[in-house]
């Protein structure tokens, strides 16, 4: 059994919450309860540990907090995946697809919408539209190595993605095909906290934190080309710059 009856432990280990914490952190290290599987209800194991309902509880809260868990309203308790942050320069301008695969992670996306639209007040400024013509949305959730990394809202003036549908990879890749690879951009990155419905479409406990960062990227003739809003989670991304003195 995962949770055996922990009252039997030494003495001295601390209190049961904390033993029960430390069966649950190895269950989960040995493999024998997995990322995304929903853990037993309380009252099960309450009874599995022999130990009582409000012991578990605060053992589950502490996790919560830790972030080894989630919790869900109305659908219970489930392991959280977690991930080594990837470290992300921030001096170079590369794609998602690029990143991950020189990572050799395997990258997967989840369409969340893609369309032609038209354009917010903000899409038109970013992106320079002028009046009568549409935008080019694709917001997709990005995927490594199964690992939900980010949330990714991407515009682009519909006369350069006539057919959002078109992007079945990599975006970057679609726009170099038709000779539209941005070579500059500038990016925003400021800290959140997830909203519900972002946190599990990321699948992190809501109220995680996350760096959304701002991409507007550029042609070689300076003409903007792509106006991208992206949620990261915070526990996925270690961001870095290299500094010199300037002089
Ligand atoms: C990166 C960019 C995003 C771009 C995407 C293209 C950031 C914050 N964002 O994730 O602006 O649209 O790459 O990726 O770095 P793709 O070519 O794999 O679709």
């Amino acid at each position: 059994a995962i949770f055996a009856d922990i009252t039997g432990q030494s003495p001295n280990g601390g209190p049961l919450y904390v033993k029960l914490k430390r069966t649950i952190e190895s269950a989960v290290d040995r493999g024998m309860i997995k990322a995304g599987d929903a853990l037993p209800p309380e009252r099960e194991i309450a009874s599995m540990a022999d130990v009582s309902r409000v012991t578990v509880r605060k053992a589950v809260q502490e996790l919560v907090r830790e972030g080894l868990l989630i919790q869900r309203h109305g659908s219970g308790t489930f392991v959280a995946s977690r991930v080594k942050p990837v470290e992300q320069y921030l001096t170079q301008l590369t794609s998602f697809t690029e990143d991950m695969a020189r990572r050799g992670m395997i990258v997967r996306s989840v369409w969340l919408d893609r369309g032609i639209y038209a354009p917010s007040p903000e899409e038109m400024v970013s992106l320079g539209l002028t009046s009568g013509e549409n935008v080019a949305r694709i917001s997709r959730l990005r995927v490594a190595n199964e690992t939900p990394m980010a949330i990714e809202r991407a515009a682009l003036a519909a006369s350069v993605l006539s057919r959002p549908e078109d992007v079945t990879t990599s975006l970057y890749a679609v726009l170099a095909a038709n000779g539209n690879r941005p070579v500059r951009a500038i990016q925003r990155i400021s800290a959140a906290i997830l909203k519900e419905n972002d946190a599990r479409i990321l699948d992190v406990q809501p109220g995680s934190a996350s760096l959304n960062i701002e991409r507007i990227s550029y042609l070689e003739s300076g003409k903007v080309i792509e106006f991208t809003r992206s949620i990261y989670r915070a526990d996925a991304y270690e961001f870095i710059a290299e500094l010199r003195l300037s002089g």
